[in-house]
């Protein structure tokens, strides 16, 4: 396919704009017929998801902002898009279990989740259990689902600047509650600021995206059989 040099699968700009325009229509037969030539042509994942689904979405943004569409075409965008993820998910080759566990959500209040979902399948890419709770995750109820599962991280995403603040309340608690639980935290809030405040907390790490992610879980070791979590 025209997307696709070979060496390092990727995808043209051509591609891009075909799925865009597609996306913005809500035609999800047309964006699942780009994105199943995609994965039968080997682009990774991880590809697909910044360079394409990522991509479309800043756009859908842009293009929202500048009032060049409606909210109802960026509705549909969005839920065309978290059909496809879960499409993409059934090609998602699983490494054996590393016997580790994360727990991913977004901050209370905070409605985007299509971040989040990308951040837990690349720990799942990496042989982890991660359990994606979405948007707008109450403190108290994800405390208590950490204290239940005691997972070995925490990662939530915030997309809003505006909930820096909601974010700070939540990192308060959870990191009195569980002290020994490392938490990351990324998503495009931070490009406004805020990367101050991860850092005032011991055991809170920003990472600034998928890759720095990836860079981050192969320097994790895998938790030895039979040991449990030390979340408290
Ligand atoms: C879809 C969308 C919505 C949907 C979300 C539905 C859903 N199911 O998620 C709805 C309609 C709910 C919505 C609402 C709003 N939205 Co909106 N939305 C978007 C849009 C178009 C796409 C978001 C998206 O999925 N992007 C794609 C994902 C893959 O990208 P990502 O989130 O950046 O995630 C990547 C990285 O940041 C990182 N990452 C993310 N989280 C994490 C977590 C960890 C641990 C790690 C390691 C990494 C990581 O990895 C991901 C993969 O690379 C964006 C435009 C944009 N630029 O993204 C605006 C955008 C995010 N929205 C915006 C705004 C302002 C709003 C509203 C306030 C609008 C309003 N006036 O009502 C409300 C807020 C609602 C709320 N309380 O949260 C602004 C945010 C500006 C800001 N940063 O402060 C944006 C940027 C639009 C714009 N251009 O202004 N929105």
């Amino acid at each position: 396919m025209d997307a696709i040099t070979h060496g390092e699968p990727a995808i043209s700009e051509q591609v891009f704009k075909r799925y865009t325009e597609n996306l913005i229509a809500g035609d999800r037969n047309r964006c699942a017929a780009v994105v199943d030539a995609l994965l039968s042509a080997g682009v990774a994942i991880k590809t697909i998801y910044q360079d394409l689904i990522q991509r479309s979405l800043y756009e859908v943004g842009d293009r929202w902002e500048r009032n060049l569409i409606t909210v109802a075409s960026e509705h549909l965008a969005t839920a065309v898009t978290e059909g496809l993820m879960n499409r993409i998910y059934a090609h998602i080759a699983l490494p054996p279990a590393n016997g580790r566990k994360v727990v991913i959500a977004s901050v209370e209040n905070e409605l985007h989740q299509v971040g989040g979902k990308m951040v837990a399948d690349t720990f799942e890419m990496h042989g982890w259990d991660s359990d994606y709770l979405g948007a707008n995750v109450p403190t108290s109820d994800l405390a208590n689902f950490i204290e239940d599962i005691r997972p070995d991280m925490l990662g939530l995403s915030l997309s809003v600047y505006m909930h820096m603040a909601v974010l700070k309340t939540m990192l308060d608690h959870l990191t009195r509650r569980f002290p020994k639980l490392p938490i990351i935290i990324g998503g495009q809030a931070f490009r406004h600021g805020g990367r101050e405040l991860t850092r005032s907390y011991a055991g809170v790490r920003w990472i600034a995206s998928l890759d720095d992610l990836e860079e981050l879980l192969q320097q994790e070791t895998p938790r030895p059989a039979g040991t449990g979590s030390e979340t408290a």
